[in-house]
């Protein structure tokens, strides 16, 4: 029989696997599709150009994800714990729901959507904490063909408005209020405030989380356990075609507005189940974790959707990595053997700040193997994961990929590829990477450096951004000719392996979480007595990037700090505390090219400290400023 390489387990097969998924990408990926439920067969397993983009994958294939991520677990292993919820609070009990349970659960919450007239294709905003119902009310949605848009909690009402308009959601999905550490924070109340500036919402359904009196209005609001004890505990599946989508997540670029990237459901199901599978070298009955929130494309792929299309048990956390205190991921990991444990690396760099005794109480016997996602992971901090919280025992995997690729693209597998501390390393089978320099020729020896591009679709590659199919072609396919830019800069090593350096674009990656520098000056600019501003990216040792800005007031700054507190609350007011500035340095004025442009390139070698290293000045229109804005630096 010749191999499906569904599960890569050497070397060897890897080697085999990647061949044959460039010679042959339609039977390879054909072969993946096969395990899984359609309703109907596909017609053709690919068609794709990217000008204009247009990408199709299993063409006319009919199926329903929830139906692959538990009906068929709950035929061959209902009493298979699905999900093991960890709460905020160490002292509250851990919850245990099998695959029958989430399939009853997921259909109730169904029917409930069903009975407020929601249907196939609307869309429906989900703004929740990291509670079993957050996980229930988006496969609720893809149950009834609905496309889910998950907010992240920590985003601002305004935020949330944005979103729910641009997607033009009929219904909110959300709790009352939510525990983060030892902190107690509103939930409905944001939606609230949001939904002022929202005409398109007709149902708020809420869930209880804190037992919170919240207001609620009238034919509008229902407390979602009211609404349960009325429907029945089936409901069929709405048969999907393979390219409907599946949801809309927003993420930030180098423009001000975020755009709603989408994703359809045959092709991501297929490529979220492989990839996890083959990257984790998941073994069936082992405990993953993945500490991401479910608001971030982390959580869509690697909790939602992967785990559970692979039958896979699995850990939902709702907490914070330093609550109780930071030994808390540890005493999880012990508490539920945890086998296999993917973060951030801005994560580990801020455990690894606490100190070893918070990890030398633990055991960590369980734990197989480890993974990183969301930005560059420095060397310091993979030797500390490796050592100390593997053992030197489990193999580490760095995880590259982005929202709009939808699943890990390069990665090594875990014991399975080699691993190089700072490098992600090989491209999955079926992932086709190309560095490209400035000009768009492409590179092709090791030991090189370029701009990351994809030169052949994947299965889970985005398919437009929200309502605005040319800004997805500008911003993705326009900069090199039949090629997905990726908006990120590689090297390849002498063996080949990919090392991320990082974006080239005008975009920050702060503790994972990216933000367009222009999304965040606009924030800034809206704060009473301020003129103009530019945002940079500069180091940060927790959070990898952290944020400088530079601002122009009206008039001269009299309290700096009572000024740089109006700042960060306009910026937690538009976008949320986590895009606050780290350093706002005042100025009279930013370097600017003749054409009004602002040089970046100096704010940032100001920024990073770098100031042997400010090239030529000699374009800008008022070279001085330069001098001021290096004697004011912070
Ligand atoms: C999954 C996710 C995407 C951006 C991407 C990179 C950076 C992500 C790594 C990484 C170095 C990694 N999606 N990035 N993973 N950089 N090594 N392993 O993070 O859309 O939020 O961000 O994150 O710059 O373009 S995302």
């Amino acid at each position: 029989m010749s191999n499906d390489f569904s599960r890569v387990r050497t070397a060897e097969d890897y080697t085999a696997a990647r061949a044959a998924s460039i010679e042959d990408p339609e039977a390879f990926w054909a072969a993946q599709a096969e395990r899984f439920t359609w309703r109907r067969r596909w017609d053709r397993v690919l068609e794709w150009e990217f000008e204009t983009p247009s990408v199709k994958w299993f063409i006319g294939g009919r199926l329903n994800i929830t139906e692959n991520c538990l009906d068929r677990h709950v035929e061959a292993h209902g009493d298979r714990t699905a999900l093991i919820w960890e709460p905020n609070d160490p002292k509250e009990q851990a919850r245990r729901i099998t695959y029958s349970e989430l399939h009853e659960r997921v259909c109730r919450y169904a029917n409930v959507l069903k009975a407020k007239g929601i249907g196939k294709g609307d869309r429906v905003v989900v703004y929740m904490p990291m509670i079993p119902d957050l996980v229930v009310g988006v496969l609720a949605c893809a149950r009834i063909g609905a496309i889910h848009s998950v907010v992240f909690c920590g985003f601002s009402a305004r935020s949330l408005a944005d979103r729910i308009n641009d997607a033009g959601a009929k219904a909110v999905l959300c709790s009352d209020g939510m525990f983060r550490g030892p902190k107690e924070m509103p939930v409905k109340s944001v939606v609230d405030e949001a939904l002022e500036q929202c005409t398109t919402v007709e149902h708020v359904l809420v869930s209880r989380r804190v037992g919170w009196d919240v207001s609620m209005q009238p034919g509008r609001d229902t407390w979602l356990a009211d609404e349960l004890e009325h429907v029945d505990a089936t409901c069929p599946a709405e048969e999907m075609d393979s390219e409907d989508p599946l949801f809309i997540l927003y993420t930030s670029g180098s423009t001000g507005k975020p755009k709603g990237v989408v994703h359809t459901i045959g092709g991501y199901m297929v490529y979220t189940d492989y990839s996890f599978r083959n990257v984790f070298q998941y073994e069936e009955g082992q405990v993953f974790w993945c500490t991401a929130d479910v608001g971030w494309i982390t959580g869509h792929s690697y909790i939602t959707y992967g785990p559970l299309l692979a039958g896979a048990t699995q850990v939902m956390f709702e907490g914070v990595p330093t609550f109780p205190d930071p030994g808390r991921f540890w005493q999880v990991v012990d508490k539920h053997r945890v086998n296999v444990f993917y973060t951030a690396p801005t994560a580990i760099r801020s455990l690894m700040a606490c100190g070893l005794d918070h990890v030398l109480s633990y055991d960590l016997h369980s734990l197989k193997v480890l993974g990183t996602v969301g930005e560059p992971i420095n060397e310091e901090a993979w030797h500390w994961y490796k050592t100390h919280i593997g053992k030197d025992r489990c193999p580490v995997v760095d995880t590259w990929w982005q929202t709009e690729t939808g699943g890990i693209l390069i990665s090594s597998l875990a014991g399975v590829t080699d691993e190089k501390p700072g490098h992600a390393a090989h491209p999955l089978p079926g992932v086709q990477p190309v560095l490209l320099n400035a000009e768009g020729g492409e590179i092709t020896g090791n030991g090189e450096e370029g701009l990351l591009c994809m030169k052949f679709p994947w299965p889970s590659i985005l398919r437009t951004t929200w309502g605005d199919h040319e800004r997805c072609r500008q911003t993705y396919f326009s900069a090199f000719k039949g090629m997905y830019f990726t908006g990120d800069g590689a090297k390849r090593d002498l063996d080949g392996r990919y090392r991320i350096i990082g974006r080239v674009d005008d975009v920050i990656n702060v503790s994972g979480h990216r933000f367009g520098t222009a999304e965040i000056e606009s924030a800034i600019n809206q704060a009473k007595g301020v003129v103009e501003s530019a945002v940079v990216g500069y180091p940060h040792d927790i959070k990898g990037q952290g944020i400088y800005a530079y601002v122009i007031t009206e008039a001269p700054v009299g309290d700096p700090e009572d000024m740089r507190g109006h700042i960060v609350e306009a910026v937690r007011q538009a976008i949320g505390p986590i895009a606050k500035p780290d350093k706002i340095q005042f100025v009279s004025g930013l370097p600017k090219t003749r054409s009004g442009k602002i040089m970046r390139r100096i704010l940032r070698k100001v920024a990073e400290g770098e100031l042997d290293k400010l090239g030529d000045t000699s374009t800008l229109l008022d070279p001085k400023v330069v001098d001021e804005i290096q004697e004011g630096r912070l």
